[in-house]
């Protein structure tokens, strides 16, 4: 018989459950999932054959005893989790943040104060309202989460590529989802904010006028992930080494620019790939184009006002402009490597707002504070137990030592026999560390007040940063806001509806008011909207110099009697700049001419003009009736994209209906510098808005 342990004895220290290195960016594996070269049951049994179930002759019946059907069809019956109740649709890629070094002189978090430091992240991005299944690009808040692996924990920014939110107090947040969600009857409509329980809500509750507003605008939807920003919307606190705090907002900001969708284009993405912007990053990366932000922060004295020259700091509902403080930069992210398993990473990554690292603490901010207890709980429904943190996506990536046990899915075995503090079996560890031992101690914040279910009086004011983000917007995007507008409220069925958010609008701006009352043939509210005493020019969207071009997609229309050295040429020019470039002809194959070879990746058949950034027809191209080549030049100059054409390609746009003197029409003889600078230049600029007026909505 063996001898009892007495119990301080040789109780090891306990380990890390995770065994992850700090500067871990190794795709995640777990070789026990895959082992050996037969297939297996779960046991490890090696299995002769998975097509057939065990039956009593070959014509049945199947007999119970079938322990490979059983295990294999309850497997698949329990495939899925529950989708997350917000954010369900989501794509996430793989990345690493390198931090300038700019942040040390407010924050002690090593991953933003050491210059060069390499940090591993995981970054998600998503829609609001629709289910896992549903599309891309509906107009939608998008989240922008990122999970920092920093040695000293994980650091969660779970932020949105809006800087405000529709609610300030986090108890409304049941309220606003019910609302933007389907129809509980009939579960109708999927991903849109078009329909009357939104708008009822919206119109009703008003503090979530400026979020709406950004929604309207070309923000809710965007081009791509990699053309928006990301805002942590909250304002956060941070702390330096000397525990000086400040009071600072995060922003990302996008290095290929701040780029949108046209409406009409969303809409067609929707149907015809619905993956569209899961499919533009992943194939970015893959391409080499990866996806890049620098990291900034508007940093506000923390004097004990949370207040910024009369901008309530604590109210998620108000920006500060940059005008008035400038975006500082203080690192970069770069997403260079999709996921290898998609439920494995994508869906169960865990995000949490109170994933938080020494130097990085939270205000009293009430839509913060309501975050802070629902990530948590959430994960316990969706990922069924509270050891989420062990999955490999969600480990730590610094040493974990904690004393939490047991527990559904609990994958650690954990040693020693005391799992608890303070203890003497285990010789008193794990030790609790001090600030100045890397303890997570919170800055002692003074707090104040009668317990009330009230807002500050500063929390009233729900309209005029409303009328500062519409007024400091170029005209063509006033346009998009008012078509925007009209559309949504378009769709409600209930006119009381529309008349209470047009008088929302008229709080807002007199003439948005007007025009989108006469988009709907309702009556122009009066309102008093509160003139802003200064513009916030940062808060457009449209350039005028151009960009970089990075994951953007050119189409050329050619066919077997094309100039195939000059679409060669034209290749090589844009994907130096890392955009890519795709044959569009008639009928699949390949094309050959001499030492030329061309792939076909869209026929006229699969083509549609919102998988490119700009169109270009091939010299020598046979011009041909179809109509379906009438449709793609055409949609994509309605969208105001870059056509082009060299040699005889010209003639077809012009068959096409488009003139050769339009704004944004290309023409040129060859391939050569002069046409593929326009073109790139073209590209950088992202559209062609001059030609707005002509093809979308009337001017304001
Ligand atoms: Fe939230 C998910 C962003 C307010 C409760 N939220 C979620 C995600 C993002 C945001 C990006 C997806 C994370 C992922 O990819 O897994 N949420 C925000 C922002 C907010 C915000 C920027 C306001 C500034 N959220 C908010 C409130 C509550 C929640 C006020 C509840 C009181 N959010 C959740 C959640 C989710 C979530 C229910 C669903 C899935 C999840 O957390 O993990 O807990």
């Amino acid at each position: 018989m063996p001898v009892p342990r007495k119990p301080d004895q040789s109780a090891p220290k306990p380990t890390s459950p995770t065994g992850v290195t700090a500067d871990s960016t190794e795709p995640i594996s777990d070789a026990r999932a895959q082992a050996g070269e037969y297939l297996t049951t779960a046991q490890g049994v090696r299995l002769p054959d998975t097509d057939h179930s065990l039956k009593a002759g070959s014509r049945g019946p199947t007999l119970l005893e079938d322990f490979h059907l059983r295990e294999k069809i309850t497997h698949f019956d329990h495939e899925r989790i529950p989708e997350r109740v917000v954010h369900a649709r989501g794509a996430a890629a793989h990345g690493v943040f390198e931090s300038y070094g700019t942040a040390k002189s407010v924050t002690k978090a090593g991953f933003l104060a050491e210059k060069g430091r390499k940090t591993p992240v995981f970054t998600r991005f998503s829609t609001v309202l629709g289910s896992r299944g549903s599309a891309d690009t509906v107009r939608d808040t998008r989240g922008f989460a990122v999970k920092f692996y920093t040695d000293e924990g994980t650091f969660d920014l779970v932020g949105n590529n809006i800087p405000v939110f529709f609610i300030q107090d986090g108890i409304k947040f049941p309220d606003v989802i019910h609302a933007g969600k389907p129809h509980p009857d009939r579960e109708i409509p999927q991903a849109q904010s078009a329909h009357d329980t939104f708008w009822d809500f919206v119109s009703l509750h008003t503090e979530a006028t400026h979020h709406v507003l950004w929604n309207m605008s070309d923000r809710g939807i965007p081009r791509s992930f990699r053309t928006m920003e990301g805002f942590g919307v909250h304002t956060f606190r941070l702390v330096n080494a000397a525990g000086e705090t400040s009071l600072v907002k995060f922003h990302w900001k996008p290095v290929a620019g701040v780029h949108s969708l046209v409406w009409e284009e969303a809409q067609i993405a929707a149907g015809v790939d619905p993956d569209f912007h899961r499919r533009d990053m992943a194939d970015g990366i893959e391409a080499g184009a990866f996806l890049e932000y620098e990291l900034g922060v508007q940093v506000m004295a923390d004097d004990g006002t949370d207040t910024f020259e009369g901008i309530d700091l604590l109210d998620p509902t108000k920006i500060v402009p940059e005008e008035l403080v400038p975006v500082q930069l203080i690192g970069k992210l770069t997403l260079d490597r999709n996921p290898t398993n998609y439920f494995a990473e994508t869906e169960q990554v865990a995000f949490h707002t109170g994933h938080l690292v020494p130097g990085i603490e939270v205000t009293n901010d009430p839509l913060m504070q309501a975050r802070l207890f629902s990530y948590l709980d959430t994960q316990l429904t969706r990922l069924g137990g509270p050891n989420f943190s062990q999955l490999p996506i969600n480990r730590p990536h610094a040493p974990v030592n904690d004393l939490l046990r047991d527990g559904m899915h609990q994958t650690a075995i954990h040693t020693g026999s005391a799992p608890y503090l303070p203890n003497s079996i285990d010789g008193g560890e794990p030790l609790v560390a001090s600030a100045e031992e890397g303890g997570y101690v919170q800055i002692a914040r003074p707090i104040e007040g009668a317990v009330v279910r009230a807002n500050p009086a500063s929390f009233d004011d729900h309209f005029s940063q409303a009328t500062l983000f519409y007024r400091s917007l170029s005209g063509i995007e006033q346009v998009h806001i008012i078509e925007a507008l009209t559309f949504e409220l378009g769709k409600c069925y209930e006119q009381a509806i529309k008349e209470r958010e047009l008088q929302v609008l008229a709080n807002v701006d007199a003439d948005l008011c007007a025009q989108v009352a006469a988009g709907l043939g309702l009556p122009t509210p009066e309102g008093t909207p509160v003139e802003p005493a200064q513009l916030s020019p940062a808060l457009s969207q449209v350039v005028t110099t151009p960009g970089p071009i990075a994951g953007r997609k050119v189409g050329v229309i050619a066919d077997a009697a094309s100039d195939l050295a000059g679409i060669a040429t034209l290749r090589k020019s844009v994907e130096k700049l890392g955009a890519t470039l795709h044959v569009i002809a008639p009928v699949g194959g390949t094309l050959t001419s001499g030492s030329h070879t061309e792939i076909i990746e869209r026929t006229l058949l699969t083509v549609r003009s919102i998988e490119f950034d700009a169109l270009v027809v091939a010299d020598g191209t046979t011009p041909t009736g179809d109509i379906k080549l009438v449709l793609l030049l055409q949609e994509a100059y309605r969208h105001c994209k870059p056509v082009a054409a060299w040699g005889s390609g010209a003639g077809i746009l012009q068959s096409a209906g488009i003139a050769p003197d339009g704004a944004g029409v290309l023409l040129a003889d060859s391939t050569g510098k002069a046409f593929t600078d326009e073109l790139t230049t073209a590209l950088g600029l992202h559209r062609v808005w001059e030609r707005a007026t002509l093809v979308m909505a009337p001017a304001v």
